[in-house]
């Protein structure tokens, strides 16, 4: 996968050389460049904001850099390895919520092109024209205010490069995890068995793996019925078994309606 970032600051990203997507861009699984936005400005201040149109606080970033740095990156004709336009992803507090089904997406894509604002955002009509000739989404992480699109970009790409083929190489643990079955999961615990003064669930230690599953399961229906109503209204009624209804009944939490057929 190849992955361009445009960014006023492009010293965010030395994170990206740790770790993981570290490794995944040394075996050349993916090929990441950051680019300065001023790189595509021409006056001695390298300016790449102005007042908004309309009135209000703050500055919006200029049209004409962008235009050129997606020119640059998403050049019209075809490169010599054939490859098509990248998708642009815009991180923006109005964009359509980022979820591990997007992220499952675009780690399908071969060419990801993401668009760091600032300020009060980037001029409408960058992500307009863009729109003519590519793919643009624009993104949200969740409902809190951040000051640009950077840490947004390090958080999408450390959902989308973990699922490239080869990058975690523990593929079992990519199907069990909460967001693919649609419940929190259970928590964890390793040795020692006894620490400070908490003990390990004794069910756990029994080697019962029936036991253990059906333990996993209630603490995973009960966690998500208390912290995430809303994973719990939008379960199919029928991922709902009776002894899951069972397990819910006893925590004091009610089930989803719908019919059980087990
Ligand atoms: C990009 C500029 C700040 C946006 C005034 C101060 C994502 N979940 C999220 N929250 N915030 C962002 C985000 C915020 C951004 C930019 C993403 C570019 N800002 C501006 C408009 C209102 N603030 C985000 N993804």
């Amino acid at each position: 996968m190849r992955v361009d970032i445009v960014s006023i600051f492009p010293e965010y990203f030395a994170p990206l050389d740790l770790s993981l997507i570290g490794k995944a861009r040394a075996n050349g699984r993916l090929r990441l460049a950051v680019h300065d936005l001023r790189s595509w400005t021409h006056d001695v201040h390298r300016t790449v904001d102005d007042t908004p149109y309309g009135g209000g606080p703050g500055m919006v970033m200029r049209p004409e850099p962008w235009g050129e740095a997606l020119d640059a990156l998403a050049p019209d004709e075809l490169s010599p390895d054939g490859h098509t336009l990248p998708r642009l992803l815009v991180p923006s507090p109005a964009g359509v919520p980022f979820t591990q089904a997007m992220a499952h997406e675009l780690a399908a894509e071969s060419h990801l092109l993401f668009a760091c604002g600032r300020y009060e955002g980037i001029d409408q009509r960058v992500l307009d024209h863009a729109a003519t000739r590519m793919r643009v989404t624009e993104v949200s992480l969740g409902d809190y205010v951040l000051f640009g699109g950077e840490v947004a970009v390090l958080v999408i790409l450390e959902a989308v490069t973990r699922l490239l083929p080869g990058v975690l190489g523990n593929a079992g643990s990519l199907d069990e995890e909460s967001h693919a079955h649609g419940l929190l999961e259970a928590p964890m615990y390793t040795k020692p068995a006894t620490w400070r003064g908490h003990e390990v669930p004794e069910v756990l230690r029994s080697g019962d793996h029936g036991r253990i599953a059906r333990w996993r399961r209630d603490e995973a229906l009960s966690r998500t019925a208390t912290r995430r109503p809303d994973m719990m209204a939008a379960l199919p009624p029928e991922s709902l078994d009776k002894r899951d209804r069972a397990a819910l009944d006893r925590g004091g939490f009610s089930s989803p309606p719908g019919d059980v057929a087990k």
